[in-house]
Protein backbone atom coordinates (compact mmCIF):
# COMPACT_ATOMS: atom_id res chain seq x y z
CA UNK A 1 0.00 0.00 0.00
CA UNK A 2 0.84 3.90 -0.47
CA UNK A 3 1.96 4.65 2.99
CA UNK A 4 2.53 8.18 2.73
CA UNK A 5 3.76 11.08 -0.17
CA UNK A 6 6.88 12.60 0.86
CA UNK A 7 8.35 15.96 -1.22
CA UNK A 8 5.43 14.29 -3.81
CA UNK A 9 7.04 11.16 -4.14
CA UNK A 10 4.56 8.61 -3.30
CA UNK A 11 6.16 5.71 -0.92
CA UNK A 12 5.32 2.43 -1.25
CA UNK A 13 6.35 -0.70 0.52
CA UNK A 14 6.06 -2.56 -2.12
CA UNK A 15 9.00 -5.71 -2.73
CA UNK A 16 9.85 -6.21 -6.27
CA UNK A 17 12.52 -8.54 -5.42
CA UNK A 18 10.69 -11.33 -3.74
CA UNK A 19 9.10 -14.62 -4.49
CA UNK A 20 5.36 -13.77 -4.43
CA UNK A 21 5.92 -10.46 -6.25
CA UNK A 22 7.88 -12.58 -9.15
CA UNK A 23 4.97 -15.17 -9.65
CA UNK A 24 2.50 -12.43 -10.66
CA UNK A 25 4.16 -8.73 -10.76
CA UNK A 26 1.18 -7.34 -12.95
CA UNK A 27 -1.06 -5.74 -10.23
CA UNK A 28 2.20 -4.56 -8.83
CA UNK A 29 3.34 -2.93 -12.07
CA UNK A 30 -0.11 -1.70 -12.32
CA UNK A 31 -0.15 -0.17 -8.48
CA UNK A 32 3.68 1.07 -9.44
CA UNK A 33 2.63 3.28 -12.50
CA UNK A 34 -0.86 4.59 -11.17
CA UNK A 35 0.53 5.76 -7.77
CA UNK A 36 2.91 8.40 -9.76
CA UNK A 37 5.19 9.33 -12.22
CA UNK A 38 7.99 8.61 -9.63
CA UNK A 39 7.47 6.59 -6.55
CA UNK A 40 9.91 5.44 -3.60
CA UNK A 41 10.52 1.97 -1.98
CA UNK A 42 10.99 1.99 1.37
CA UNK A 43 12.08 -1.47 1.42
CA UNK A 44 15.05 -1.10 -0.20
CA UNK A 45 15.49 3.03 -0.24
CA UNK A 46 15.40 3.23 -4.16
CA UNK A 47 13.03 5.46 -6.26
CA UNK A 48 11.07 3.48 -8.91
CA UNK A 49 9.64 4.43 -12.50
CA UNK A 50 7.24 2.35 -13.94
CA UNK A 51 5.68 4.29 -16.84
CA UNK A 52 7.11 4.41 -20.06
CA UNK A 53 7.66 7.80 -20.53
CA UNK A 54 9.96 8.13 -17.16
CA UNK A 55 11.63 4.83 -18.10
CA UNK A 56 11.98 5.87 -21.56
CA UNK A 57 13.43 9.43 -20.26
CA UNK A 58 15.96 7.82 -17.21
CA UNK A 59 17.74 5.36 -19.93
CA UNK A 60 18.47 8.28 -22.41
CA UNK A 61 19.72 10.74 -19.81
CA UNK A 62 23.36 8.86 -18.90
CA UNK A 63 24.97 12.12 -17.64
CA UNK A 64 22.36 12.27 -15.04
CA UNK A 65 21.19 8.55 -14.66
CA UNK A 66 24.43 6.73 -14.74
CA UNK A 67 26.07 3.26 -15.11
CA UNK A 68 29.38 3.73 -13.44
CA UNK A 69 27.74 3.06 -9.85
CA UNK A 70 26.31 -0.35 -10.83
CA UNK A 71 23.07 -1.10 -12.52
CA UNK A 72 22.05 -3.23 -9.43
CA UNK A 73 20.83 -2.23 -6.35
CA UNK A 74 24.39 -1.95 -4.88
CA UNK A 75 26.35 1.41 -5.32
CA UNK A 76 29.70 0.94 -6.47
CA UNK A 77 30.70 4.55 -4.49
CA UNK A 78 29.77 2.88 -1.19
CA UNK A 79 30.54 -0.75 -1.45
CA UNK A 80 32.53 -2.82 -3.38
CA UNK A 81 31.55 -4.56 -6.40
CA UNK A 82 31.08 -8.18 -6.17
CA UNK A 83 32.80 -9.11 -9.22
CA UNK A 84 35.23 -6.64 -11.14
CA UNK A 85 33.32 -3.96 -12.74
CA UNK A 86 31.83 -4.69 -16.68
CA UNK A 87 33.59 -2.39 -18.87
CA UNK A 88 30.35 -2.13 -20.86
CA UNK A 89 27.55 -2.53 -19.05
CA UNK A 90 28.79 -0.85 -15.55
CA UNK A 91 30.44 2.31 -17.74
CA UNK A 92 29.75 6.06 -18.66
CA UNK A 93 30.88 7.96 -21.40
CA UNK A 94 33.66 8.19 -22.38
CA UNK A 95 34.94 4.89 -21.28
CA UNK A 96 31.68 3.13 -22.50
CA UNK A 97 32.04 4.65 -25.63
CA UNK A 98 34.95 2.48 -26.61
CA UNK A 99 34.25 -0.86 -25.28
CA UNK A 100 30.60 -0.31 -27.06
CA UNK A 101 32.01 0.54 -30.19
CA UNK A 102 34.02 -2.62 -29.79
CA UNK A 103 31.15 -5.14 -29.19
CA UNK A 104 29.14 -3.67 -31.63
CA UNK A 105 31.69 -4.21 -34.17
CA UNK A 106 31.98 -7.78 -33.17
CA UNK A 107 27.76 -8.33 -32.79
CA UNK A 108 27.55 -6.18 -36.11
CA UNK A 109 25.74 -7.65 -38.98
CA UNK A 110 28.79 -8.44 -40.88
CA UNK A 111 29.18 -10.57 -37.89
CA UNK A 112 25.67 -12.05 -38.08
CA UNK A 113 26.13 -13.25 -41.82
CA UNK A 114 28.96 -15.41 -40.50
CA UNK A 115 26.83 -17.70 -38.14
CA UNK A 116 22.98 -17.37 -39.88
CA UNK A 117 23.64 -20.25 -41.50
CA UNK A 118 24.50 -22.11 -38.68
CA UNK A 119 22.29 -20.86 -36.37
CA UNK A 120 19.20 -21.66 -38.91
CA UNK A 121 20.23 -25.30 -39.51
CA UNK A 122 20.26 -26.09 -35.67
CA UNK A 123 16.79 -24.54 -35.21
CA UNK A 124 15.85 -27.16 -37.63
CA UNK A 125 17.91 -29.68 -36.34
CA UNK A 126 16.01 -29.21 -32.94
CA UNK A 127 12.52 -28.87 -34.07
CA UNK A 128 13.50 -32.41 -36.18
CA UNK A 129 14.49 -33.79 -32.62
CA UNK A 130 11.36 -32.03 -30.80
CA UNK A 131 8.79 -33.57 -33.34
CA UNK A 132 10.64 -36.93 -32.67
CA UNK A 133 9.69 -36.65 -28.93
CA UNK A 134 6.41 -34.99 -29.43
CA UNK A 135 6.31 -34.36 -25.59
CA UNK A 136 9.23 -32.56 -24.05
CA UNK A 137 10.07 -29.44 -21.66
CA UNK A 138 10.19 -26.51 -23.61
CA UNK A 139 12.37 -24.83 -21.46
CA UNK A 140 15.36 -27.71 -21.02
CA UNK A 141 14.62 -29.39 -24.29
CA UNK A 142 13.87 -26.23 -26.62
CA UNK A 143 14.34 -22.41 -24.52
CA UNK A 144 17.51 -23.63 -23.49
CA UNK A 145 18.75 -26.61 -25.72
CA UNK A 146 18.98 -24.10 -29.37
CA UNK A 147 21.35 -21.37 -27.77
CA UNK A 148 23.13 -23.81 -26.06
CA UNK A 149 23.92 -25.61 -29.24
CA UNK A 150 24.80 -22.33 -31.17
CA UNK A 151 26.21 -19.85 -28.59
CA UNK A 152 28.86 -21.08 -27.15
CA UNK A 153 30.07 -22.39 -30.16
CA UNK A 154 29.46 -18.78 -31.72
CA UNK A 155 31.97 -17.27 -29.48
CA UNK A 156 34.27 -20.34 -29.76
CA UNK A 157 34.53 -21.65 -26.60
CA UNK A 158 36.02 -25.52 -25.98
CA UNK A 159 33.10 -28.07 -25.26
CA UNK A 160 34.56 -29.06 -21.55
CA UNK A 161 32.97 -26.54 -18.60
CA UNK A 162 29.84 -25.25 -20.09
CA UNK A 163 26.86 -26.64 -17.93
CA UNK A 164 28.52 -23.80 -15.62
CA UNK A 165 27.02 -21.25 -18.23
CA UNK A 166 23.92 -20.95 -17.03
CA UNK A 167 24.77 -20.87 -13.65
CA UNK A 168 27.40 -18.20 -13.98
CA UNK A 169 24.49 -15.89 -15.78
CA UNK A 170 21.82 -16.81 -13.21
CA UNK A 171 24.21 -15.28 -10.28
CA UNK A 172 25.28 -12.25 -12.66
CA UNK A 173 21.36 -11.49 -12.96
CA UNK A 174 20.88 -12.03 -9.56
CA UNK A 175 23.50 -10.27 -8.22
CA UNK A 176 21.70 -7.00 -9.72
CA UNK A 177 19.13 -7.44 -6.35
CA UNK A 178 19.22 -6.90 -3.18
CA UNK A 179 21.18 -9.03 -0.32
CA UNK A 180 17.81 -11.39 -0.41
CA UNK A 181 18.30 -15.18 -0.49
CA UNK A 182 18.18 -15.59 -4.12
CA UNK A 183 21.55 -13.00 -4.16
CA UNK A 184 23.81 -14.41 -0.90
CA UNK A 185 22.90 -17.95 -2.30
CA UNK A 186 24.22 -17.49 -5.85
CA UNK A 187 26.97 -15.85 -4.86
CA UNK A 188 28.23 -18.37 -1.83
CA UNK A 189 28.05 -20.82 -4.69
CA UNK A 190 29.92 -19.14 -7.11
CA UNK A 191 33.18 -19.50 -7.05
CA UNK A 192 33.57 -22.61 -9.48
CA UNK A 193 31.29 -20.83 -12.37
CA UNK A 194 33.26 -17.75 -12.02
CA UNK A 195 37.10 -19.23 -12.15
CA UNK A 196 35.14 -21.58 -15.32
CA UNK A 197 34.34 -18.18 -17.00
CA UNK A 198 37.47 -16.58 -15.61
CA UNK A 199 39.55 -19.26 -18.12
CA UNK A 200 37.31 -19.05 -20.71
CA UNK A 201 37.96 -15.74 -21.58
CA UNK A 202 41.25 -16.02 -21.77
CA UNK A 203 42.80 -15.32 -25.79
CA UNK A 204 44.45 -18.96 -25.94
CA UNK A 205 40.88 -20.79 -24.45
CA UNK A 206 38.77 -19.06 -27.35
CA UNK A 207 38.77 -20.84 -30.83
CA UNK A 208 39.72 -18.31 -33.97
CA UNK A 209 36.91 -17.35 -35.65
CA UNK A 210 34.45 -16.87 -33.09
CA UNK A 211 33.28 -13.50 -31.12
CA UNK A 212 35.61 -14.25 -28.14
CA UNK A 213 38.64 -14.32 -30.49
CA UNK A 214 36.90 -11.70 -32.47
CA UNK A 215 37.29 -9.34 -28.92
CA UNK A 216 41.38 -10.40 -28.37
CA UNK A 217 41.72 -9.27 -32.31
CA UNK A 218 40.50 -6.09 -31.37
CA UNK A 219 43.47 -5.70 -29.02
CA UNK A 220 45.75 -6.16 -31.81
CA UNK A 221 43.76 -3.05 -34.06
CA UNK A 222 44.64 -0.73 -30.99
CA UNK A 223 41.10 -0.55 -30.11
CA UNK A 224 41.24 -1.90 -26.78
CA UNK A 225 44.12 -2.95 -24.00
CA UNK A 226 45.19 -6.55 -23.90
CA UNK A 227 43.78 -6.38 -19.68
CA UNK A 228 40.41 -5.23 -21.24
CA UNK A 229 39.45 -8.42 -23.69
CA UNK A 230 39.23 -11.15 -21.25
CA UNK A 231 35.98 -8.64 -19.58
CA UNK A 232 34.99 -7.69 -22.16
CA UNK A 233 34.07 -11.55 -23.33
CA UNK A 234 33.09 -12.01 -19.90
CA UNK A 235 29.99 -9.55 -20.52
CA UNK A 236 29.23 -11.83 -23.70
CA UNK A 237 29.37 -14.80 -21.53
CA UNK A 238 27.13 -12.56 -18.80
CA UNK A 239 24.66 -11.33 -20.98
CA UNK A 240 24.65 -13.79 -24.24
CA UNK A 241 22.78 -16.87 -23.24
CA UNK A 242 20.47 -16.65 -20.67
CA UNK A 243 18.54 -13.41 -21.62
CA UNK A 244 18.43 -15.44 -25.17
CA UNK A 245 17.19 -18.65 -23.13
CA UNK A 246 14.29 -16.70 -21.38
CA UNK A 247 13.29 -14.73 -24.50
CA UNK A 248 12.68 -17.69 -26.35
CA UNK A 249 11.09 -19.20 -23.24
CA UNK A 250 8.64 -16.31 -23.29
CA UNK A 251 7.73 -16.91 -26.96
CA UNK A 252 7.24 -20.40 -27.14
CA UNK A 253 5.42 -20.09 -23.89
CA UNK A 254 3.06 -16.91 -25.34
CA UNK A 255 2.34 -19.03 -28.43
CA UNK A 256 1.33 -22.20 -26.20
CA UNK A 257 -0.82 -20.17 -24.20
CA UNK A 258 -2.42 -18.27 -27.36
CA UNK A 259 -3.20 -20.64 -30.20
CA UNK A 260 -4.98 -18.05 -32.59
CA UNK A 261 -1.20 -16.07 -32.27
CA UNK A 262 0.09 -19.15 -33.53
CA UNK A 263 -1.80 -19.73 -36.19
CA UNK A 264 -1.61 -16.40 -37.63
CA UNK A 265 2.32 -17.44 -37.27
CA UNK A 266 2.28 -20.32 -39.15
CA UNK A 267 -0.11 -19.13 -41.97
CA UNK A 268 3.06 -16.14 -42.75
CA UNK A 269 6.10 -17.15 -40.98
CA UNK A 270 7.96 -14.21 -42.17
CA UNK A 271 5.98 -12.56 -38.57
CA UNK A 272 8.32 -14.86 -36.85
CA UNK A 273 10.64 -11.45 -36.33
CA UNK A 274 7.66 -10.17 -34.75
CA UNK A 275 6.52 -12.49 -32.59
CA UNK A 276 9.57 -12.87 -31.17
CA UNK A 277 9.59 -8.85 -30.19
CA UNK A 278 6.24 -8.51 -28.89
CA UNK A 279 7.40 -11.71 -26.50
CA UNK A 280 10.14 -9.58 -25.25
CA UNK A 281 7.56 -6.68 -24.89
CA UNK A 282 4.50 -8.87 -23.58
CA UNK A 283 7.27 -10.75 -21.00
CA UNK A 284 10.26 -8.63 -20.56
CA UNK A 285 12.94 -11.38 -19.65
CA UNK A 286 14.57 -8.80 -17.94
CA UNK A 287 12.45 -7.10 -15.98
CA UNK A 288 14.65 -4.07 -14.17
CA UNK A 289 17.97 -2.58 -14.00
CA UNK A 290 18.55 0.20 -11.52
CA UNK A 291 20.85 3.84 -12.38
CA UNK A 292 22.76 6.32 -10.27
CA UNK A 293 21.57 10.27 -9.93
CA UNK A 294 25.15 12.05 -10.47
CA UNK A 295 23.31 15.14 -9.41
CA UNK A 296 19.91 16.62 -7.69
CA UNK A 297 17.53 16.22 -10.37
CA UNK A 298 13.63 17.07 -11.25
CA UNK A 299 11.77 14.18 -13.07
CA UNK A 300 8.56 14.47 -13.94
CA UNK A 301 7.94 16.78 -10.92
CA UNK A 302 9.73 14.47 -8.47
CA UNK A 303 12.82 16.14 -7.32
CA UNK A 304 15.92 12.98 -6.57
CA UNK A 305 19.03 14.31 -4.62
CA UNK A 306 21.99 13.14 -5.84
CA UNK A 307 23.38 9.50 -5.20
CA UNK A 308 20.13 8.04 -5.12
CA UNK A 309 19.03 4.61 -7.22
CA UNK A 310 16.91 4.55 -9.09
CA UNK A 311 14.73 1.00 -10.22
CA UNK A 312 13.69 1.52 -13.79
CA UNK A 313 10.65 -1.14 -14.22
CA UNK A 314 11.38 -2.01 -17.78
CA UNK A 315 8.14 -4.74 -17.99
CA UNK A 316 5.76 -2.04 -16.36
CA UNK A 317 6.90 -0.05 -19.48
CA UNK A 318 6.40 -2.48 -21.48
CA UNK A 319 2.53 -2.89 -20.53
CA UNK A 320 2.28 0.86 -19.65
CA UNK A 321 -1.52 1.60 -20.85
CA UNK A 322 -0.46 5.02 -21.48
CA UNK A 323 1.97 3.92 -24.17
CA UNK A 324 0.39 0.85 -25.66
CA UNK A 325 -3.23 -0.39 -26.90
CA UNK A 326 -4.40 -3.67 -25.36
CA UNK A 327 -0.89 -3.84 -23.18
CA UNK A 328 -1.79 -7.16 -22.20
CA UNK A 329 -2.61 -9.01 -25.19
CA UNK A 330 -0.15 -10.78 -26.99
CA UNK A 331 -0.19 -9.68 -31.08
CA UNK A 332 1.78 -10.75 -33.27
CA UNK A 333 1.18 -7.93 -35.43
CA UNK A 334 1.55 -5.31 -33.10
CA UNK A 335 3.80 -2.26 -33.73
CA UNK A 336 6.41 -3.29 -31.02
CA UNK A 337 8.84 -0.30 -32.10
CA UNK A 338 9.93 1.48 -28.69
CA UNK A 339 9.10 -1.32 -26.30
CA UNK A 340 12.26 -1.23 -23.51
CA UNK A 341 12.92 -5.01 -23.20
CA UNK A 342 16.22 -4.43 -24.58
CA UNK A 343 16.78 -0.99 -23.16
CA UNK A 344 17.00 2.21 -24.91
CA UNK A 345 19.75 4.62 -25.59
CA UNK A 346 23.57 4.45 -25.50
CA UNK A 347 23.92 1.26 -23.36
CA UNK A 348 20.79 -0.63 -25.46
CA UNK A 349 21.95 -4.10 -25.94
CA UNK A 350 24.76 -4.37 -28.15
CA UNK A 351 23.61 -8.23 -29.22
CA UNK A 352 20.48 -7.85 -29.85
CA UNK A 353 20.55 -8.43 -33.96
CA UNK A 354 22.52 -11.81 -32.29
CA UNK A 355 19.67 -12.49 -30.31
CA UNK A 356 16.56 -11.48 -32.46
CA UNK A 357 17.80 -13.81 -35.20
CA UNK A 358 18.06 -16.99 -32.97
CA UNK A 359 14.25 -16.00 -31.63
CA UNK A 360 13.21 -15.69 -35.24
CA UNK A 361 14.77 -18.91 -36.46
CA UNK A 362 13.44 -21.13 -33.77
CA UNK A 363 10.19 -19.31 -34.17
CA UNK A 364 10.38 -19.64 -37.71
CA UNK A 365 11.06 -23.51 -38.33
CA UNK A 366 8.18 -24.00 -35.46
CA UNK A 367 5.76 -21.95 -38.16
CA UNK A 368 6.84 -24.00 -40.68
CA UNK A 369 7.07 -27.41 -39.24
CA UNK A 370 4.56 -27.60 -36.10
CA UNK A 371 0.59 -27.51 -36.06
CA UNK A 372 0.30 -27.30 -32.83
CA UNK A 373 1.49 -26.40 -29.34
CA UNK A 374 -0.64 -27.55 -26.13
CA UNK A 375 0.55 -27.25 -22.83
CA UNK A 376 0.25 -30.62 -21.24
CA UNK A 377 1.12 -30.17 -17.49
CA UNK A 378 1.45 -26.75 -15.13
CA UNK A 379 4.33 -24.82 -15.55
CA UNK A 380 6.41 -23.78 -13.03
CA UNK A 381 8.77 -20.63 -12.19
CA UNK A 382 12.21 -19.63 -12.35
CA UNK A 383 13.03 -17.02 -9.76
CA UNK A 384 15.68 -14.77 -10.30
CA UNK A 385 16.09 -10.74 -8.88
CA UNK A 386 16.43 -9.58 -12.58
CA UNK A 387 14.87 -12.53 -15.34
CA UNK A 388 11.70 -13.54 -15.27
CA UNK A 389 11.25 -17.20 -16.65
CA UNK A 390 9.76 -20.32 -16.45
CA UNK A 391 11.58 -23.01 -14.84
CA UNK A 392 9.62 -25.88 -16.70
CA UNK A 393 7.41 -26.18 -19.37
CA UNK A 394 5.49 -29.51 -20.45
CA UNK A 395 4.30 -29.44 -24.00
CA UNK A 396 3.05 -31.70 -26.83
CA UNK A 397 3.29 -30.62 -29.77
CA UNK A 398 1.39 -31.64 -33.25
CA UNK A 399 4.07 -32.34 -36.82
CA UNK A 400 2.56 -30.10 -39.30
C1 LIG B 1 23.45 -6.49 -20.25
C2 LIG B 1 24.36 -7.23 -19.33
C3 LIG B 1 23.85 -8.11 -18.42
C4 LIG B 1 24.70 -8.77 -17.58
C5 LIG B 1 26.08 -8.57 -17.67
C6 LIG B 1 26.60 -7.71 -18.58
C7 LIG B 1 25.74 -7.04 -19.43
C8 LIG B 1 28.08 -7.47 -18.65
O1 LIG B 1 28.51 -6.59 -19.38
O2 LIG B 1 28.81 -8.19 -17.97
Amino acid sequence: MTSATQNGVPHLDVDPFALAFFADPFPTHERLREAGPVVYLDKWNVYGVARHAEVHAVLNDPATFCSSRGVGLSDFAKEKPWRPASLILEADPPAHTRTRAVLSRVLSPTALKQVRERFAAAAEERVDILLEKRSFDAIADLAEAFPLSIFPDALGLRPEGRENLLPYASLVFNAFGPPNQLRQEAIERSAPHQSYIAAQCQRENLTPGGFGACIHAQVDEGAITAPEAPLLVRSLLSAGLDTTVNGIGAAVYCLARFPDQFERLRSDPTLARNAFEEAVRFESPVQTFFRTTTRDVELSGAQIPEGEKVLMFLAAANRDPRRWDKPDTYDITRRTAGHVGYGSGIHMCVGQLVARFEGETMLSALARRVAKIEITGEPTRRFNNTLRGLDTLPVTITPA
